[in-house]
């Protein structure tokens, strides 16, 4: 009988295609095997538990840089211990690009900073500033070191770009095979609703969601469709807030352009009410596009039961409450526009997604496994490697206590924020053990990663990435 390492044994096996009974064997940090009676030097017991492939947390913002010399408090040591204490085994964060200087001004430190991740990652590039020479001069280096994934802000200063700008990047995108993620928001609706409301005495937090209602999200994101349909370059919707918005996306996938989205789990368990708590504390809970109303998740939920919204990611970006680093770093008077926007969700991820997906009745434990570890894997060029329990996998695995009821505090999500906005929140299902490529990263809550564990994981080209070959009257501007 072979002998694996490591042994998984009699858990109930989930993947995005099938549920069974099994034992998986691990040798040289991948799966070696999955059967019955398999033998191991260490056995884990997972009978009674749910083993399922590694959480893949494909939108998250760890150590970011930003253009004004801050980095966000979050490093790579924290968010790695915080994503493993939820059961995710594998990060996609965000190197950055600020207006007038080039990709490679800061890519040795944000890949120094990356070099130090307990936990496996590959990168998304943000394109801010797109000239000549970066588009035609470093983006093809960046796309042959594995990056093939591109950020697009319609909105936020100092990211936002220009529909021209933004065209620019797709047609690049096209040219050298990579996927383009977009932020879908109208700046200029927002700055104009903005100034009103501070005209108007309203400075609050309360005035974030007034600031950007579900019109704001819905018109951007109809434009960056049309605008990639036009350039026949796929794209992905990030942090899509409601069915509304889910809807235009479900249009353009009728008419077969390829545009995917995600939500997030604020979208699925906070509402705009939040930011009415009294004083400041409703800046716990910006994070931009802003949560909704009551009975708006249940639209985000007919859509992701629908295929139209088919990832799940946290959109980590976290701010502390106190402290002149995160929420406060504009002072504590500083009014709505002037609070970083964000939450934190590493490691609350998994759980909201589990409790209220499955736990709930609204989708099956195949569905959550496709949301939160297959597709990402899928869309971002990782599959073959992460993604699912598979021979030749990495051995990611998280084994999940389905039954687990956990009220979730800010000690447990275990990251370097000292708030979540998902505070009393209670959930059930809770990860018991995290492994990464083998080894025991968390049990029971306890993280024992070290820095530098992580690698980063080489992204390639998906099959989700790649144009159709329909552009209008056969003329493709891309390719001129
Ligand atoms: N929204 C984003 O798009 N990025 C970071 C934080 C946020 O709220
Ligand atoms: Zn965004
Ligand atoms: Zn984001």
């Amino acid at each position: 009988m072979t002998q694996f390492e490591t042994v998984i044994r009699g858990g109930k096996v989930v993947t995005a295609a099938d549920t069974f009974i099994a034992d998986i064997g691990i040798t040289d940090e991948r799966i070696a095997a999955i059967g019955l009676s398999l033998d191991g030097a260490r056995v884990i017991d997972a009978t009674g538990k749910l083993v399922l492939p590694g959480g893949i947390d494909s939108h998250c913002h760890v150590e970011q840089l930003e253009s004004d010399g801050s980095v966000h408090e979050e490093t790579f040591g924290t968010a790695g211990r915080s994503a493993f204490a939820g059961g995710t085994t594998t990060l996609i964060p965000f190197a950055p690009q600020f207006k007038q200087q080039t990709i490679a001004a800061h890519a040795e430190n944000y890949r120094a900073r990356a070099a130090r991740s307990p936990i496996d990652y590959a990168l998304h590039q943000i394109i801010t500033d797109p000239t000549d020479a970066v588009l035609d001069g470093e983006l093809p280096v960046v796309i042959a070191g594995g990056v093939r994934s591109l950020k697009m802000f319609l909105t936020y200063d100092p990211f936002h770009v220009t529909d021209g700008e933004y065209l620019r990047v797709l047609a690049a995108a096209k040219r050298f095979g990579a996927t383009v993620c977009v932020h879908c928001e109208n700046y200029d609706a927002i700055g104009w609703r903005s100034e009103a409301l501070l005209k108007a005495g309203r400075p609050e937090p309360a005035s974030h969601a007034v600031s950007r209602p579900k019109v704001v999200e819905r018109e951007a994101t109809y434009r960056a469709i049309a605008l990639a349909e036009l350039v026949d370059q796929p794209i992905h919707i990030f942090h899509v807030s409601c069915g509304e918005v889910a809807e235009e996306i479900a249009r353009a996938q009728a008419r077969g352009v390829k545009v995917t989205g995600e939500t997030c789990p604020q979208y699925l368990v906070l509402t705009a009410a939040e930011m009415a708590r009294p004083g400041r504390e409703g800046a716990k809970f910006m994070c931009s596009p802003s949560p909704r109303d009551a009975g708006d998740a249940e639209g985000l939920w007919a859509a992701i039961r629908a295929g139209t919204l088919d990832i799940i990611s946290s959109d980590h970006c976290g701010y502390s409450f106190e402290g002149a680093n995160g929420k406060a770093i504009n002072g504590l008077d500083a009014d709505f526009t002037r609070i970083p926007n964000g939450v934190p969700g590493l490691a609350a991820r998994l759980p909201i997604t589990f409790s209220e997906g499955v736990a709930k009745g609204r989708i099956t434990l195949n569905q959550f496994v496709a949301l939160t570890a297959t597709t990402p894997a899928k869309r971002f060029g990782l599959y073959g490697r992460k993604g699912s329990i598979a021979p030749g996998f990495d051995a990611d695995l998280v084994i999940w206590d389905a039954a687990r009821r956990v009220t979730l505090t800010n000690s447990l999500m275990q990251h370097a924020i000292d708030c979540t906005p998902y505070e009393g929140l209670d959930v059930t299902g809770w990860p018991v053990m995290t492994i990464a490529r083998g080894a025991v990263v968390m049990q029971d809550g306890v993280v024992t990663a070290t820095a530098g564990q992580g690698q980063f994981v080489p992204a390639s080209l998906s099959d989700d990435a790649k144009p159709r070959g329909v552009v209008p009257h056969d003329f493709d501007a891309a390719l001129v």
